[in-house]
Formats: structure tokens, sequence, C-alpha cells
């Protein structure tokens, strides 16, 4: 084959589905196609993988309609069966769930796919046993970064500066939920109310809760356990927002300028939506000096190397008005359109979306597949 072959893995069968095929959209077109052929995979909502057109201008929102693999898939034209025979233009999907093994020819994956079985590290061993380098964070990466608990573990062991935080395990709260509340009410009168209660794995910012006191913190607990049986606490962070992107270069991981995140008053906190539609209302680059920059560029990147990542990742943190930076969380699978955060900071830092793309195609293409 001339080219490498690019599989572009997006859709599925999570919340964000309009939002992976919106962002598919945009690498689509930003792929170079001198030097790579493309292959769009589409996985429906109801998990049914297909060979879907290449046509990412059919992949905005248009007329105020949220695209979708199914529409892109029902225009017949372009989408094909799998497994993938680019030769073959006819309609049929995959059974729901099955693996396609059309993935066994191509020669670098861009999985796009949020939430669970997209970013927590599954789809990421998949592609390990199907032997296919991928962009982006391999297997741990993927489930340190999925893992609030062991991010932060992770984390302080490396010696980076993580804010208060209190675990709620799911036996705990099961068979003893009097000294699990006792504790949690204990570590809100040493760092103070409010508190915030997240499942402790989770994709976006659903089942988060601000606790005011005491009298609240059953319900909160109970709606994170929705989300996931495990349940983390955290203190309220007095002070900015600010994130930084990693990118792998040739000769490692280097960091962007930083963005800052103004307050949000309307949405409680800086909601999915705004994460990966809007340009997020970030100020790139972020009002700093140099010494605050240097130091946030300088944790960014041991956040990078810490949870062993590969590729790109988002690093979020807090500016104390103690002048301290607390890393809050990494991303490895941040908002990608070109008005997100990441690509915004990584143009500013003078690399625009497609020299990005080809970046991690490149970094993706230079390590062998198998143990990472
Ligand atoms: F592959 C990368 F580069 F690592 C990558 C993949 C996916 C970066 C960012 C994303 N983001 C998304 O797919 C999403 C924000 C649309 C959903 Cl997680």
């Amino acid at each position: 084959r001339r080219k490498p072959r690019v599989a572009v893995v997006f859709g599925g069968r999570s919340s964000e589905h309009a939002i992976s095929v919106v962002t598919a959209g945009a690498v689509l077109r930003a792929i170079d196609r001198e030097k790579y052929d493309v292959l769009p995979i589409g996985i429906t909502t109801d998990g049914r993988w297909a060979l879907t057109a290449d046509e990412p201008e059919r992949m905005a929102i248009a007329n105020r309609e949220l695209p979708s693999v199914e529409r892109l898939a029902e225009s017949s034209e372009g989408s094909v069966v799998l497994p993938v025979d680019p030769g073959n233009r006819e309609v049929v999907y995959s059974e729901p769930g099955a693996v396609p093994k059309a993935l066994g020819d191509v020669d670098v994956v861009f999985p796009m796919l949020h939430g669970p079985y997209g970013e927590d590290g599954t789809l990421q061993g998949l592609l390990e046993l199907s032997g296919v380098p991928y962009v982006g964070a391999g297997v741990l990466a993927s489930a340190v970064g999925m893992d609030k608990e062991y991010m932060k573990r992770v984390f302080v062991s490396f010696g980076l500066p993580v804010g208060p935080y209190e675990v709620i395990r799911p036996r705990a709260w099961e068979r003893e939920p009097a000294a699990a509340r006792q504790r949690i009410v204990e570590f809100a009168e040493e760092h103070g109310w409010p508190l915030f209660v997240k499942p402790a794995r989770a994709g976006s910012s659903f089942g988060i809760s601000k606790v005011e006191g005491p009298d609240d913190l059953d319900a909160a607990v109970e709606e994170a356990r929705r989300h996931d049986p495990k349940v983390i606490v955290e203190a309220l962070l007095r002070g900015r927002e600010i994130e930084c992107g990693v990118l792998e270069y040739e000769d490692g991981p280097r960091a962007s300028v930083p963005a800052e995140i103004p307050p949000v008053s309307s949405h409680a906190f800086y909601d999915f939506e705004a994460k990966y539609i809007d340009a997020a209302d970030g100020i790139v680059p972020a009002p700093l000096t140099e010494e605050q920059t240097r130091r946030v560029q300088e944790l960014a990147v041991a956040a990078f190397e810490a949870a062993s990542c590969e590729g790109l990742v988002r690093a979020d943190f807090f500016l104390l008005d103690s002048g301290e930076f607390v890393i809050n969380e990494i991303n490895t699978m941040p908002g990608f359109t070109p008005i997100s955060m990441y690509p915004r900071m990584w143009q500013e830092s003078g690399v625009s979306y497609p020299e990005l793309v080809d970046r991690l195609l490149e970094a993706a293409l230079r390590r062998a597949t198998g143990l990472r």
C-alpha cells in the first residue's frame, strides 16, 4: 500500500455521540490526504460498526440538527459493510457490539469515542490485541485518566500537588454508611464546605453535586452512585482555573501556552457542552507571569509523564490564592474541535489544527504495538 491507512473511529453508544461525529468531521477534514488514506468508521448509538461515507461536510450541525452515524450511513452512497472492503459499496452494519475484523487492515486508528469503552482503556486494549497502532493514551494512561482516585494517587506518588479528597468505596457506603458519612463530615470540618461529590469514574460532568452542608450529603452520594458505585469527594479549591496542553514531539512531550477558564455563573461548572463544543470562553494565553507559565507547563509535562500518557493530554489546574498550582485532572481525550480549548492552546503556540492531527498520527506510527 502506498500511504498509511488511518481509521477514524467515532460515534458510539454515548450521550456524546453527536460531539464525536462533529469532532471526527473536523479531524477528517484536517488529515493530509496526500500523506494518508482515510477510513471513516462510525459506530451507531446501538453499537453497530459501519464504514461511512468520507463526507466531513455532512458531519457538522446543519439546520439545528445534530449529526449521527445513523444519518451518515443512511445516505447509502459510500457506506459499506464491515469487515471492510473499500471496494464494496453495499450498506450493511456489523452485529451490535461486534468487533470488525476490518481493523486488522489499517495502519493506525484515531479513536474518537467518549465515555465507557471509548476512553477508559478498553478500546485501547482491543487495539493492542489487534496489533494496530493508535493515536493517544494507551491502556494504563486511559484507565488512570478515567479514575479520579487513581489519577490523584499517581500524581501524589510523583510529587505533584493535588487537592484534598476522600473516596467512598461501594462496600463502605453499602455496609457502614454512618461511618462513611462521619468521615466525610470530618473532612468538611477540616477543609470547609462546600464539597464536590462526584462519580469516581465518569467521562463527563454527570452525577456531580456541590454540597453545602451535611444534610445534602446523602442525596449527592446517591446521585453520584447512579453513575459509578465508587464516589470521590473533593474540597472546593478557591483560585483560578488554568489549563495546559501537552503534545508528544519526536524528542518528548512539550507544553502549550496555558489558558484560563473564567469562573462561570450560569452553568454550575464547566459542563461537557462547554468542554467539547463551545470555544468555552477560555482566555488564551492565560494572563500569567512568565514564572507561573513556566511552572504550570512543567507540571503539565510532569502529569503527562506520571500517567505515562502518549500523544497528548490536557492538564487542568487551580492556581490558588497562595500562588501555588494544584492539579485537578488530566483528560486523555479532550475536546478536540478546532474551537475547543486544546486545539486553541496549540494554535496560540504556533501549531495549527492540521499540524496537530499530523503530529498525533506521526507519534502513533512511531510506536511499535505491544507493551507500552
Ligand atoms: F486521539 C486523540 F488525539 F487522542 C484524541 C481522541 C479523541 C483526542 C481527543 C479526542 N476527543 C474526542 O474524541 C471527543 C472529545 C469527541 C470525545 Cl472524547
